[in-house]
């Protein structure tokens, strides 16, 4: 089982898609096992993405991720990590996929409605990074043997 960390940005909240956003990783067959909602600082979203301090974009992506809460969550399941990111689609909702969050929901990549981990190594740290250890929780989902053989 892989882990990922999943980011509902401001805009996300702000336009009150939470409860679609959620629906699409549980209905999938995910599990979460973990969730808060926080006002991120400055600190935190330049950390996250420091890969792109040296990006035009960053200031104007730290602004707008410290501009109003946001939803952080850790995801469970096989493959998670290569699966939410077709869930969320393309960076930029206009080559978005239909029927992916950003295809459906976004029209701007400024306001691309949420975050997911790339790859294996990035998602393991995210995970540290938005998390601690005790915030997580270990559960066994009753439907796990419809979802997998
Ligand atoms: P995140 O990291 O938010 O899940 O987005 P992606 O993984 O899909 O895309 P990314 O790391 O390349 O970009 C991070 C973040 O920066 C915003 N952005 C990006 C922007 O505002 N302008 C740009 O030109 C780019 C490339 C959107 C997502």
């Amino acid at each position: 089982m892989e882990r990922t960390f999943i980011m509902i940005k401001p805009d996300g909240v702000q336009r009150h898609l939470t409860g679609d956003i959620i629906h699409r990783f549980e209905s999938k067959g995910f599990t979460m096992v973990g969730m808060k909602m926080m006002q991120v600082d400055r600190e935190l979203a330049e950390k996250h993405y420091d890969v792109h301090k040296e990006r035009p974009f960053f200031k104007g992506l730290v602004d707008f991720i410290v501009s109003a809460p946001v939803i952080a969550m850790v995801w469970e399941g096989e493959d998670v990590i290569a699966s939410a990111r077709n869930i969320i689609g393309a960076t930029n909702p206009v080559s978005a996929a239909p029927g992916s969050i950003r295809g459906d929901l976004g029209v701007s990549i400024g306001r691309n409605l949420i975050h997911g981990s790339d790859a294996p190594e990035t998602a393991s740290a995210e995970v540290a990074l938005w998390f601690d250890e005790s915030e997580l929780v270990d559960w066994e989902p009753v439907r796990k043997s419809w979802l997998y053989e």
